[in-house]
């Protein structure tokens, strides 16, 4: 793989479910060695340290939790992840998925002046396409994809610069979607591959459709990896663990096939809350996932196995 120029951005944030550890997320990823794995890859890596959450005099609003909290959150990371993608390739370690509100809508702001369409893959158990209007939780870190595609009912947010088409948006590893969400996404185009679909078929060819489609249209590619993708046997630091998740194998070849579209050109490392792991090993299984992404690798393709 070409060296890339890595931006490891720290993002602390705990308010997108009431559930708290994942502000420890980017202490563990640090101590689990991300930087590095990535500079033994080749890579130039710069960790900027922790994105400072930004004050805001939004009022809560029942029965959404910390909304105000989430919207300053929201900003602070948004301007960070515009100006990071300028000088290369930015790595959110977060932190809940509340943190892809902003690291979204920095890179759609980014994409806007690069005059290059954002493609969102969302590796995740859940969809994440509840609205502060629809959500049943009140929990902010189920709304990003909504908020990035342009859905109503996110005005205490900053305006979403340039929504993201449902085309331009793949979530795979679903099992865990509610009623209000099935029936918002039935009409977006996002392209959807839940548990079975893989189960049946492999992990390959989803992925494979929606980077044709990526390549096609010389997009930016932003990859969303919630830990909750992972089945909780091998990722049990996940507050909202939902058994029948991807394989240690099925994670490992998604991020060796985009390791090989070479189109990845940010990511977010979310919902690891170290307080729940055992002995750092979720950490430890994200960092080396991350490693695989960058170009870690068994053999050289092609391998010949026994003639
Ligand atoms: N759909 C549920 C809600 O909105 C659960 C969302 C859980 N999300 C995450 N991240 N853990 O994907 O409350
Ligand atoms: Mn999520
Ligand atoms: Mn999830
Ligand atoms: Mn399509």
């Amino acid at each position: 793989m070409t060296p890339r120029d890595v931006i490891l951005l720290g993002v602390p944030l705990d308010c997108g479910k009431r559930r708290q550890g994942c502000r420890m997320g980017p202490d563990a990823f640090r101590i689990a060695g991300l930087a590095e794995s990535l500079s033994e890859l080749g890579h130039r890596v710069r960790d900027d340290g922790n994105v400072a959450a930004q004050a805001t005099d939004l009022p809560d609003r029942e029965p959404l939790h910390a909304l105000g909290e989430t919207v300053g959150w929201t900003r602070a990371i948004a301007k960070a992840a515009e100006d990071a993608a300028k000088d290369g390739m930015p790595i959110f370690m977060g932190g809940d998925h509340a943190l892809s509100l902003g690291s979204l809508a920095g890179l759609a702001a980014h994409a806007q002046t690069a005059d290059r369409p954002l493609f969102v893959l969302w590796l995740d158990a859940h969809a994440d396409f509840n609205t502060p209007a629809t959500t049943e939780s009140g929990n902010l870190h189920g709304t990003p994809v909504a908020y990035a595609y342009g859905c109503k009912g996110f005005e205490d947010f900053p305006p979403f610069p340039a929504p993201i088409p449902g085309n331009q948006i793949a979530m795979i590893g679903l099992r865990s979607v509610d009623p209000a969400e099935r029936a918002a996404l039935a009409e977006t185009g996002i392209h959807l591959t839940d548990m079975r679909v893989i189960d049946e078929s492999g992990i390959k060819r989803p992925l494979a459709v929606f980077l044709d489609e990526v390549t096609k249209a010389n997009g930016l590619l932003h990859v969303s990896f919630d830990t909750d993708f992972l089945d909780p046997q091998i990722a049990p630091a996940v507050g909202t663990t939902v058994p029948g998740g991807a394989t240690m194998r099925e994670a490992h070849l998604v991020m060796e096939l985009l390791c090989d579209s070479g189109l990845v050109t940010s990511l977010d490392l979310v919902e690891l809350n170290p307080f729940l792991d055992h002995a750092g090993q979720t950490a430890q299984l994200m960092v080396d996932l991350t490693a695989s992404l960058m170009g870690r690798r068994i053999f050289d393709r092609p391998t010949r196995g026994p003639q």
